[in-house]
């Protein structure tokens, strides 16, 4: 069949991309990398797909009122966003059909079902996330969890963990103990593991009097939280994720970055980095080996912040593949989960996933085919100038005949053909919300 051209690229025939990926393949090969063995390692590795960017945070619990509780805003007003769990399911599917290797997806408790019944944060049950449960095994994924600590009227002081009203932490502790169930259940019901991932938006506007106060109550809080035992298997895999700061805690957040990584150290617990988390000066891909050398396990977001931690659509950018580079260097993929965190409510919301997970598999993909070992090998040797040049070489290598070959293998378009697919859907579905 003949190659042909629409709006969106051209789209080549099969043996096209065979053979272009021929030529690339010798490329690698010249500098050691088995680019075949890339594509089968890249696809195998799961990213788990933040449910949040369907509907722009907002979740779908029953409520008695309207609460608006502050911590995440998704600016824009694209239509189409998911109204409920059904159509957040059907967006998330038709995302998937448009993606090369394995996902996840990555659920909010605020995100649960309970039908005309209002259930609070501390009384969630696996059973207001089964149809998730029954649609992942459907989809053939797994599932991952978050405990929701923001949008709730007890969240509104800008404290929940670490809040100096006991009833209020306490409040807190409890979903974060509901949360844990809940991740065991999921794990259990897809026989499978479920990352929780525990993230607050405590912290303050302005300098606070008291900085150590609200950490240690933390810490305690968290104690509390993952020495319950009660209902909780070792399906449940508890991750910390910190930050630099949010809207209205410029100037304090309690749970920082330094005091996760000591707490998920000391506690055996799974470190979230955050790409939007940081100075934006800090290299977030040189904090990997830094961690690992003491942490087991990582948890990657992957995200964009613009100027701050604006959660923007993941860009196939050098912040990305930098991450990727070093995790491959030190080959050190069963040490970390991927996953996604952006929300762009400004543009198609299919088309903000199907960008940002294709960016983050090919900044895997592009980790994998780093000619590592003759970098190293150079910079062991003393040839720095060597071994510079050879890493701007290794930039412009072929790596899209690679990345169309990883795509044909998994069955999906190439480039950006699939926004016809996303075009079809939107005036098919989208449209009528
Ligand atoms: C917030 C954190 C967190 C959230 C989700 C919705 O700054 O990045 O991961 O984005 O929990
Ligand atoms: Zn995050």
């Amino acid at each position: 069949m003949p190659s042909t051209r629409s709006y969106y690229g051209s789209s080549q025939t099969d043996s096209q991309i065979e053979q272009q990926f021929e030529y690339a393949k010798e490329a690698y090969a010249a500098l050691g990398v088995d680019a075949e063995a890339a594509i089968n390692q890249a696809l195998e590795i799961p990213i788990s797909l933040h449910c949040w960017q369907a509907d722009d945070v907002g979740g779908f619990e029953t409520k008695e009122e309207a609460i608006e509780g502050g911590g995440i805003m998704a600016t824009g007003n694209y239509p189409g966003r998911a109204r409920n769990a059904d159509e957040l399911r059907q967006d998330i599917s038709k995302t998937l059909s448009l993606l090369p290797g394995e996902h996840r997806l990555n659920l909010h408790a605020f995100y649960c079902e309970t039908g005309d019944q209002v259930v609070d944060r501390d009384a969630l049950e696996v059973s207001h996330f089964s149809n998730y449960i029954d649609w992942a095994k459907e989809e053939k994924i797994g599932l991952d969890f978050n405990p929701t600590y923001f949008a709730h009227p007890k969240a509104n002081d800008g404290y929940t963990l670490s809040h100096s009203d006991k009833i209020i932490r306490e409040f807190w502790i409890q979903h974060g103990i509901a949360s844990r169930r809940i991740a065991d259940g999921i794990a259990q019901a897809l026989d499978d593991v479920c990352v929780n991932n525990h993230w607050i938006p405590d912290g303050h506007k302005d300098h606070p009097a008291d900085r150590a106060g609200p950490r240690q109550r933390l810490a305690e809080a968290y104690d509390a939280i993952f020495n319950e035992t009660h209902g909780i298997g070792p399906g449940c895999v508890d991750a910390v994720e910190g930050k630099l700061f949010g809207l209205a805690s410029e100037d304090y957040v309690v749970g920082s970055n330094d005091f996760y990584a000591d707490y998920a150290l000391s506690r055996d617990k799974v470190l979230c980095l955050d790409m939007g988390h940081f100075h934006p000066t800090e290299s977030i891909a040189d904090k990997i080996s830094a961690h690992l050398c003491f942490h087991k396990k990582l948890l990657i977001h992957t995200s964009r912040p613009i100027r701050w931690d604006s959660d923007h659509v993941v860009l196939f950018n050098d912040d990305v593949r930098n991450v990727f580079i070093e995790i491959a260097r030190q080959k050190a993929f069963d040490k970390v989960y991927v996953a996604l965190d952006f929300f762009d409510a400004s543009i198609n919301r299919v088309i903000a996933y199907v960008t940002g997970t294709r960016a983050s598999r090919q900044a895997i993909l592009y980790g994998l085919l780093d000619p590592s070992q003759r970098l190293q090998s150079l910079e062991a040797e003393g040839k720095s100038g060597q071994k510079l040049a050879l890493m701007e070489a290794a930039k412009t290598l072929p790596f899209n005949a690679v990345w169309d070959m990883l795509c044909l293998k998994a069955g999906v378009l190439t480039g950006a053909l699939w926004l016809d697919k996303v075009e079809d859907y939107e005036a098919e579905v989208l449209s009528a919300r």
